[in-house]
């Protein structure tokens, strides 16, 4: 297992939409790891390989206290959502920034786990809001672009300003 490198918002790679996976082998089963490695490590509720600069559309999601939960979805699709719900949504791809987003409160999804096999789950709360921020991410979207656009651009500032600190 290896922690990996994870993509900074305004990084252009986080704007790439993930492809379908095809092939369900030791490969994907070690990307799974390595991304459940990273998360936790981090630590976060989720995880998109598009934040690993993987662009597949691979989730990892743990929303339990405990990290004994880890939730697998590859190729998710929301069939269904129901109702809105404010969160004060972080991503680990826009360090120490936290802003309320409008989601739906009820979902379902349908995906593939590790093996391929396929199965729906209805979400609501925490893990609904985190799934749809993982599936934002598969499509190329980061969660800061539902704000205004002057929140925008302080943001990228912000970020801008701690990386050219941090070299
Ligand atoms: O760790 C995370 N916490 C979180 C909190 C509220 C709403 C969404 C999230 S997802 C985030 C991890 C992450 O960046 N996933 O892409
Ligand atoms: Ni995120």
């Amino acid at each position: 297992m290896a922690r990996l490198p994870i993509l900074r918002f305004p990084d252009p790679r986080l704007y790439q939409k993930a492809v379908p996976v095809t092939v369900f082998d030791a490969d994907l089963r070690s990307l799974i790891a390595n991304m459940a490695e990273t998360m936790y490590a981090a630590p976060g509720i989720g995880l998109a390989a598009t934040q690993v600069n993987v662009h597949r559309q691979v989730i990892v999601i743990d929303t339990s206290e405990d990290h004994k939960r880890l939730q697998v979805f590859i190729n998710p699709e929301i069939i269904e959502s129901v109702g809105t719900q404010f969160c004060e949504e972080g991503c680990l791809s826009v360090p120490g920034i936290y802003e309320e987003v409008e989601r739906a409160e009820q979902i379902k999804v349908r995906a593939a786990d590790g093996e391929g096999r396929i199965f729906t789950l209805a979400a609501e709360g925490l893990l609904a809001v985190c799934i749809q921020h993982e599936i934002d991410h598969l499509k190329g979207k980061v969660f800061v672009e539902y704000l205004s656009r002057l929140k925008q651009s302080r943001i990228k500032a912000k970020l801008q300003k701690q990386q050219r600190e941090m070299a």
